[in-house]
């Protein structure tokens, strides 16, 4: 019988299954990359929902996972050499996931390299920059009278979809014919940006085609479906 008592997270979320991978997220465009990662590969896992209204990132049980009070965070019981691993930052935790599987990751050494690339390319960029948009446009930096922050993240935002619309010229997803980690980690970001930040009119969304076009059969898969409602909000 898996034991994960060290773990002070299980006191406040405790483990029904603790041989299940276990995940402390909310369907965020963060959150969802690795609820949606572990609907691809079919990792048996089990969502612990953590609510931004009552403030559980800041609880020290939250805390005692990731310091940095955000989620996604993970624990799989069976991590390296059998133990325990607690995890978080959803880029390492999907790079991790596609090492454990051997799934949404090409298992060339170059290919691998391409794929880490572009979740970087998300994660130091895309997430942190439409995230700064969707602050100055949608929450409280709307009220904000100098307008020179909301446009310089209009501005990097709409670059760095024409990279991603280039990068799409000709390939069906962000690595080419194979669907990978890159997307799982980017296309909620894009989809979040149109949807709930309600920015796809000041972005020009329709400049980017290959973007709207990947996006659609992103959101159409069964998987990214069921990851994008886990966990179930209650
Ligand atoms: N770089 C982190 C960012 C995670 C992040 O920003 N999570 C947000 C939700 S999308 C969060 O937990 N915010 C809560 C807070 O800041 O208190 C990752 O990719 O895991």
């Amino acid at each position: 019988m898996t034991d994960l008592s060290a773990f002070p997270i299980t006191k406040k979320w405790p483990a029904a299954h603790p041989e299940r991978l276990q995940l402390y997220s909310l369907p965020t465009p963060n959150g969802v990359k690795v609820s949606i990662m572990l609907e691809e590969t079919g990792l048996p896992y089990e969502p612990h929902l953590v609510r931004f209204d009552t403030n559980d990132q800041l609880t020290p049980e939250f805390m005692s996972l990731n310091p940095n009070n955000k989620i996604p965070a993970i624990i799989d019981p069976n991590g390296p050499d059998g133990k325990p691993l607690p995890l978080f930052e959803s880029g390492a935790i999907l790079i991790y996931l596609a090492d454990k599987t051997g799934q949404l990751i090409p298992q060339d050494a170059a290919g691998r390299y391409e794929a880490i690339q572009w979740v970087m390319f998300q994660m130091g960029g895309i997430g942190p920059m439409f995230g700064q948009l969707g602050f100055f446009h949608k929450f409280a930096g709307k009220e904000y009278e100098d307008k020179r922050p909301r446009d310089r993240y209009v501005a990097e935002s709409k670059r760095l979809l024409g990279v991603l619309e280039q990068r799409l010229e000709g390939r069906e997803w962000i690595l080419g014919d194979q669907y990978s980690i890159a997307d799982i980690a980017t296309f909620p970001w894009v989809r979040n940006l149109i949807g709930f930040y309600e920015a796809g009119e000041l972005v020009a969304i329709q400049d980017f085609p290959n973007v709207q076009r990947a996006l659609a059969a992103f959101v159409a898969r069964p998987a990214v479906v069921r990851g994008l409602d886990s966990p179930k909000r209650g």
